[in-house]
């Protein structure tokens, strides 16, 4: 068994309590194909829970956080050492959700040449983008990143209202206040404007 240390930052707001576990720990982006605005109906959601379950039952990892925009997806996962094989893991998932999803009838974005040639499908952007997690502050700012990203992509005035992400749950969990990120100051506002967030591409 891995020793498990939990951190408790000395902050006011968000209270941050991670487990540190040897493995690595990503922040990812993966977008749908030509942008399509799709993933928050159903059967999206029901689709991509069911890709994201049989994932990780068959190769174990943590979802630290997640949310789903209407193209897009951020996330934060945990693999445990022996296992680093994110980009297969996001590949497995792309391609059990297409089947699904054109087997019920879902819609295809129009392919590039190249695309065509690989035999690929318009559901997903066959690349998609990556962050190691560097240290525990790194990790926490592309926590509140996810989670403040409906209100960073207008999709929402507040993170509270957004119901496609694990913000819900940190809250349940005494993470967040139900009202992070409601009210910024001039301060929280450019602790909000994520600046310091790079990701690069992977396919
Ligand atoms: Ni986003």
């Amino acid at each position: 068994m891995p020793a498990i240390l939990i951190v408790r930052y000395h902050r006011a707001v968000p209270n941050f309590r991670r487990a540190i576990v040897p493995g690595g720990t990503f922040f990812f982006t993966v977008v749908t194909q030509g942008r399509a605005p799709f993933l928050c109906d159903e059967p999206a959601r029901r689709i991509l829970r069911t890709a994201l379950r049989e994932c990780r039952r068959r190769w174990p990892f943590q979802i630290d956080a997640i949310v789903l925009l209407p193209d897009h997806i951020h996330a934060i996962w945990n693999l445990p050492p022996n296992d680093s094989a994110y980009s297969k893991h996001w590949a497995w998932i792309k391609k059990e959700f297409t089947k699904a999803w054109l087997a019920q009838g879902g819609a295809q974005q129009p392919l590039t040449d190249g695309q065509r040639r690989d035999s690929r499908r318009g559901v997903f952007q066959p690349k998609f983008w990556e962050h190691t997690i560097r240290n525990d502050r790194d990790f926490e700012r592309h926590v509140d990143y996810i989670h403040y990203n409906p209100v960073k992509h207008k999709l929402a005035k507040r993170p509270r209202d957004w119901p496609y992400s694990s913000f819900h749950r940190s809250v349940r969990l005494g993470i967040y206040p139900l009202d992070w990120g409601c009210q910024l100051n001039d301060i929280d506002a450019r602790r909000f404007s994520f600046s310091d967030i790079t990701v690069s591409a992977r396919e």
